[in-house]
């Protein structure tokens, strides 16, 4: 039934994206509300009155908040096309790389796409060592999961907001020359057609980031 799950997202939230990736790679049906973050819906801020944030996931009127969380349940709840590994150790890996990416690398990526000047600059450096440290996880593999996609692409799969980002502030930290692996890695990601369902819309996200990097400048002034 597709009304079980509701997903509550905003098009050019990674942390939504990451679970509707999710969703669909597991064939979950699922109804998606886009949220208005700067006038949240009375359900978001009931169902997720902690955070207040998307992705919010509603499972039979059970809530669940926290992207990597979300991504736990789905894959215990619905057990066909598991995307966590079944070894214990293999698994705890998965999360531990997990971790590094939400606590480590994506806290650096916004100070990189969110600040300017000095700041910026002593972000690009901190972003290269800590994609270099995740392009030597990958070397030798296909995917972060090994053969095919699984949780760990999804974790990372956040490096796309980050490169559009990129492209869209004029300040790219995650290139080709430096990264190759990595960016391997996204052409392979972007033929599988769930991903590609699930990119933020290029142009719009562009136009986000320099709205939000205007006002940066006239705060600064
Ligand atoms: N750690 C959270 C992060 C979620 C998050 O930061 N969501 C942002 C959108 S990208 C949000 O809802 N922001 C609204 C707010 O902070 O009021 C996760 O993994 O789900």
């Amino acid at each position: 039934m597709a009304e079980e799950v509701k997903l509550f997202g905003m098009w050019a939230s990674p942390f939504s994206r990451r679970v509707e990736l999710a969703l669909k790679l597991k064939g979950i049906p699922y109804e998606y509300i886009e949220e208005d973050l700067s006038n949240k819906s009375p359900s978001l801020l009931k169902y997720n009155p902690i955070h207040k944030k998307v992705p919010l996931l509603v499972h039979k009127e059970k809530p669940l908040a926290e992207s990597l969380v979300i991504l736990e349940y789905l894959d215990e709840t619905w057990t066909n096309n598991p995307i966590l590994p079944q070894d214990p150790y293999e698994r705890a890996m998965a999360r531990f790389w997990a971790k590094f990416i939400d606590e480590k690398l994506l806290p650096t990526a916004a100070k990189v796409s969110h600040s300017t000047g000095k700041e910026q600059e002593q972000g690009v450096e901190e972003v290269h060592q800590q994609l270099k440290i995740l392009e030597n996880e990958l070397k030798g593999k296909e995917f972060f999961a090994g053969q095919s996609i699984g949780y760990l692409d999804i974790v990372a799969h956040v490096l796309f907001w980050f490169y559009s980002a990129g492209e869209a502030s004029g300040v790219q930290a995650l290139t080709t020359e430096k990264f190759p692996i990595i960016s391997e890695w996204i052409e392979k990601l972007i033929k599988i057609e769930a991903v590609n369902e699930c990119r933020i819309p290029k142009e719009k996200h562009h136009d986000l980031i320099r709205l939000r990097r205007e006002s940066l400048k006239s705060a600064s002034k």
